[in-house]
């Protein structure tokens, strides 16, 4: 309880920060996007994960506090790089609850008009897990992002258990590869068996596929080979403050 009175006084007094993480394009090799991911130094006990705070954040309506600092910050940070000439997107993380909120949608395009971003530049990303969780209630709220011009990914694909009818329901855009399918490539053969079919599957309902969590190079060649469209990883580039990524 002490610790989601700390996070509570965290995101009061805007000491959360945001890391940007490039996403590369493998037709082009420039960078198309950056994922959002929140961070939390806490005073006495370091760094905390998000995988930590998040569910924490989650027990409360903390959750959308912070959800909306988050969409504020980020949009204001890409509206900024983007009037310097950076055109790239945004990808934000969404968990459950936040889907669960009717304010969602309206505080989206709030953001989005505050930073003068267009609709197209916003990729919200889902996991497959907590899509799944709610598929009927999410879907209506996807449904409304959707209509605004807002993208929507499925994130860490391959670990849940949705299905092509019901992916293909929720008119998403891109599918992200769970990054431990990705680990296994060049290491074991069905790895890339896995990885082959979901980029073949996602391909054939007009997915973007993007591969996370892409270390080596070995990884990166064998992905191309295998046709996805865009990578993600620390081989690729480190989740880094925006004013270092952008330095
Ligand atoms: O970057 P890192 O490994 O710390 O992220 C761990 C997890 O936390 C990832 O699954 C990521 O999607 C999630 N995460 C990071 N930032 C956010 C956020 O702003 N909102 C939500 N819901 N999840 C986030
Ligand atoms: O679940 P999601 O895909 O949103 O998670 C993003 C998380 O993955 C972040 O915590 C980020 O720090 C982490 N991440 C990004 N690139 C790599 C990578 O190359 N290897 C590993 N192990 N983690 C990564
Ligand atoms: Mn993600
Ligand atoms: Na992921």
């Amino acid at each position: 309880l002490r610790l989601e009175q700390d996070l509570r006084d965290a995101v009061r007094h805007g000491r959360l920060w945001t890391a940007y993480q490039p996403v590369v394009d493998l037709s082009t090799d420039r960078v198309v996007a950056v994922e959002a991911l929140l961070r939390w130094n806490h005073p006495i006990h370091g760094p905390v994960s998000p995988t930590e705070f998040i569910p924490l954040a989650e027990e409360s309506d903390l959750i959308n506090l912070l959800g909306a600092h988050m969409l504020r910050e980020t949009t204001r940070e890409l509206g900024i790089r983007r009037e310097r000439g950076t055109e790239v997107d945004l990808k934000i993380n969404l968990s459950t609850r936040q889907l669960d909120d009717p304010a969602l949608v309206t505080a989206v395009e709030h953001a989005l008009a505050a930073a003068g971003l267009p609709p197209s530049a916003l990729c919200l990303e889902i996991t497959e897990s907590a899509l799944m969780r709610d598929f009927v209630l999410a879907s209506e709220t996807l449904t409304a992002l959707r209509e605004l011009g807002v993208r929507l990914a499925i994130d860490d694909f391959g670990t849940g258990y949705s299905s092509l009818a019901q992916l293909q329901r929720l008119t998403l855009d891109t599918l992200k590869i769970d990054r431990s399918f990705v680990n296994g490539l060049g290491r074991s053969r069905d790895a890339e068996a896995i990885v082959t079919s979901i980029i073949a599957m996602a391909h054939a309902v007009e997915l973007t596929v993007v591969a996370e969590g892409v270390e080596n190079g070995e990884q990166l060649e064998l992905l191309r080979e295998l046709g996805c469209d865009q990578a993600q990883g620390y081989y690729l580039g480190r989740p880094l403050p925006a004013r270092e990524l952008w330095a």
